[in-house]
């Protein structure tokens, strides 16, 4: 039966020796946390138990062993070479500064390199172990990013995933990595790539860009002939679990415990491991502003600040250590009283239910790291609350800040404005916070770790089945070959050309996607040939593609079918859109409703574009308005369509097919031709004859002969054809 191989660095439990007995213990950590509470997905974990060989017997490795495999966990033993190497150097050192954007943290050594790659390998050896045709494996985090590829070369067919659970980086910080290629190598070995949020997709589609100088089509590449999919997926968080511990009878007793101790005082909380991309020593000094500049709430308020020993073992950790315990020692020493201590300081980890018994209690949680890949603490904070009640006050350098923007959103850096947040906080009305919580409550119940998971590889699945689809209808050397030889040997011949996604490639901004001089060169020698008939089937308006393509003699037909030009441009059908004043505002209000969306409006028809939005959102809303579109079709005559990150409502009647049909059906013609590569263009690959070839550009299902993998290769047929 196929099963599903979690790859981490860590086992979501954790070997310690007590009195030189092997005990185990869960492991601290948003990825152990997280994925332990999705067992289905959980066949067998790959993943280091913690302790190093030396530290271990035979006799130990063994007993190790088989208790893991109770659980289906299976244990990769590194010796203490590799964890000083590879684990406190090569990762802690080198990669989660440098991924975090604190570049002034971060070494650069040959031997830690070298340590990474060989530890991948070990990881590699036992995934082929383990794995059997037709499993999931899924690899998470920055301790593995060789890995994928690793495996690729010995399981060509493998079904892999790769989850970084950090950011990714800018270019201008990636590329500092004297690695980078290895590393995007290593990942791309993946068949999905998953990053919290959509900034970090975007900086790694540009690094693979820059890097190997592979385009992307909204996110799927192709490398090495092989479809890869890169995707957001914000993980959530087990919300059952939070939402109901209010309940559970050990969680109230530590609620009485701690309340019996802080007085009616108000809480500030915070929890993080001791980590510098936790922005703790600037959180210290904020508060210290907040006692400075706001006294009258001295002795009122108690701030507890949990912080999680981490990488004990790396310098910088030690450092921030001690910076962290003289700021808790001046702040308690200058500000504290007989009465009052206003920091309470917890340098360990604390238990399940303390934890949620703080997160209940405190009326502020205090989260304000430098960068966070996500941040599971806020969202937790958040589920734990079922009244509503508590501020979340966030950094906007923590990927969560995507999704909770309902939060009191800070910049890390900027103390008067953490602790003009947390005056606000404590002086806000609950109606305010409650608003806010329960919009934040609902998107983490919709959106829980299960979902994620489900989610992952889910898209992971479909990303396998694009690839087959792909295979049986790739555009291969041998249908290039034939395609030419007919094009060369008939002398009536009609292209019907897409222009955005087909001819050029769509970026990031599509206003911007002019042809280049490549393109017109290419389209005035096709054009040139008088045997030749090229039209350009577009959804732009006319004075774009006029404007544009002006200097190529061309046919144009704009705005899907609505507008022909053979010489003038004409109207394909009399103009209809009494609908739009009833559509408009539906829209508009969509606009509201999902920041970075907006309204174009084309003579014949309104789009809804949502290429800028949190994608989590904008599939919320895209679900909703076509469902009330559904609703509005059928009395207004008109249809809408689902495009790439867009939503057109226009006329029924109007569609690239009709276009196309009026050249079709103009000649007789020896060879057609037509190129496209969304779901407009489907209608135009339905009116067809037989015997013309129809290329998609990129992958998925298509009424198309053949799936061509990018823009570039259409120009390079296209070449052949000049
Ligand atoms: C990485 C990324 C990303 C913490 N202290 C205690 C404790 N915890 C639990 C929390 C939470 C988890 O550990 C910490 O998760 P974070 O997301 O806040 O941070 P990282 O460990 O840095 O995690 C991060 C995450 O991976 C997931 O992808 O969000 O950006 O850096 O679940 O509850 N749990 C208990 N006692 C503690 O003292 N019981």
């Amino acid at each position: 039966m196929k099963k599903v191989i979690v790859v981490a660095n860590r086992l979501p439990i954790t070997a310690v020796k007590r009195s030189k007995q092997v005990v185990f213990q869960p492991s601290v950590g948003g990825l152990a946390t997280g994925l332990s509470s999705v067992p289905d997905l959980r066949s067998v974990w790959i993943g280091w138990p913690g302790m190093t060989s030396e530290k271990l017997n035979s006799n130990e490795k063994e007993f190790i062993e088989k208790r893991l495999a109770e659980d289906s966990f299976r244990p990769v033993f590194l010796n203490q070479n590799d964890l000083d190497l590879y684990y406190n150097g090569f990762c802690n050192k080198t990669i989660w500064p440098l991924f975090h954007h604190l570049i002034q943290y971060a070494v650069f050594e040959q031997r830690l390199w070298q340590s990474y790659d060989r530890v991948n390998r070990i990881f590699r050896d036992m995934v082929l172990e383990v794995a059997d045709p037709g499993d999931i494996i899924w690899i998470h985090d920055y301790q593995l990013m060789l890995l994928p590829d690793l495996i690729r070369e010995q399981l060509p067919n493998a079904t892999i995933g790769f989850f970084l659970h950090i950011p990714f980086p800018s270019f201008e910080l990636f590329r500092f990595l004297p690695w980078k290629k290895e590393i995007i190598n290593g990942i791309l070995g993946a068949d999905l790539v998953g990053f919290h949020t959509y900034s970090y997709v975007k900086y790694f589609l540009d690094s693979i860009r820059r890097i190997l100088g592979l385009e992307n089509t909204y996110g799927e590449i192709i490398v090495n002939n092989r479809l890869v999919k890169v995707d957001s997926f914000p993980m959530g968080i087990d919300y059952d679990k939070f939402s109901n511990a209010a309940t559970d009878r050990n969680v109230k007793r530590e609620i009485s415990r701690i309340r019996k101790n802080v007085g009616e005082k108000k809480i500030i909380l915070s929890v993080d491991r001791l980590d510098y991309t936790k922005g703790m020593p600037g959180r210290l000094e904020a508060f210290e502003y907040f006692l400075e500049n706001y006294p009258e709430f001295k002795g009122k308020v108690t701030y507890i600040f949990v912080a999680v020993p981490s990488r004990t073992k790396v310098e910088d950790y030690r450092f921030l250590k001690r910076q962290v315990d003289e700021l808790v020692g001046k702040i308690n020493g200058d500000h504290g009283t007989f009465e009052w201590m206003p920091i309470w300081y917890v340098y360990s980890s604390v238990s399940f239910s303390t934890l949620v018994a703080l997160y209940i209690i405190a009326d502020i949680a205090l989260v304000t790291p430098l960068r966070d890949g996500m941040n599971l603490v806020a969202k937790e904070y958040i589920a734990s609350n079922v009244d509503f009640k508590g501020t979340l006050i966030l950094s906007e350098t923590a990927g969560v800040a995507e999704e909770l923007g309902e939060a009191v959103i800070i910049n890390p850096a900027n103390k008067v404005e953490i602790a003009g947040a947390i005056y606000d906080a404590l002086s806000m009305t609950d109606k305010r916070q409650i608003k806010r919580n329960k919009d934040m409550h609902q998107r983490l119940q919709r959106y829980n770790i299960k979902k994620w998971a489900m989610d992952f590889t889910g898209t992971l699945d479909s990303v396998k089945k694009m690839q087959e689809d792909l295979n049986t209808k790739r555009f291969t050397m041998d249908a290039k070959n034939e395609l030419v030889a007919s094009y060369f040997a008939s002398s009536n011949r009609l292209l019907l050309l897409d222009y955005d996604g087909t001819l050029v490639h769509i970026g990031e901004s599509p206003e911007k996607a002019d042809p280049d001089e490549e393109l017109l060169r290419i389209l005035t020698a096709v054009t040139d040939n008088e045997k030749n008939e090229v039209v350009i089937l577009s959804g732009r308006n006319r004075e774009t593609l006029e404007n544009w393509l002006a200097s190529v003699n061309l046919k144009l037909v704009a705005e899907h079918g609505a507008w022909i030009k053979e010489k003038e441009w004409e109207a394909i059908e009399p103009p209809m859109t009494d609908w739009k004043k009833e559509i408009r505002p539906v829209l508009e209000m969509y606009v509201d409703r999902t920041p970075g969306s907006f309204i174009e409006e084309k003579d014949f028809s309104l789009v809804w574009h949502y290429r800028n939005c949190s994608p989590e959102l904008a599939q919320v809303r895209v679900k909703e308005l076509k469902d009330f579109l559904l609703t509005l079709v059928a009395n207004l005559n008109i249809g809408f369509i689902d495009g790439k990150k867009v939503i057109e409502v226009k006329d029924m009647n109007i569609n690239k097919g009709k276009a196309a049909l009026k050249w079709i059906t103009k000649r007789d013609w020896d060879f057609v031709l037509a190129i496209g590569d969304d779901c407009t263009d489907e209608d135009m690959f339905s009116v067809l004859p037989d015997t013309a070839y129809s290329l998609k550009v990129g992958l998925g299902s298509s009424k198309a002969k053949f799936n061509v993998g990018s823009v570039k290769e259409v120009r390079k047929l296209l070449e052949a054809l000049a």
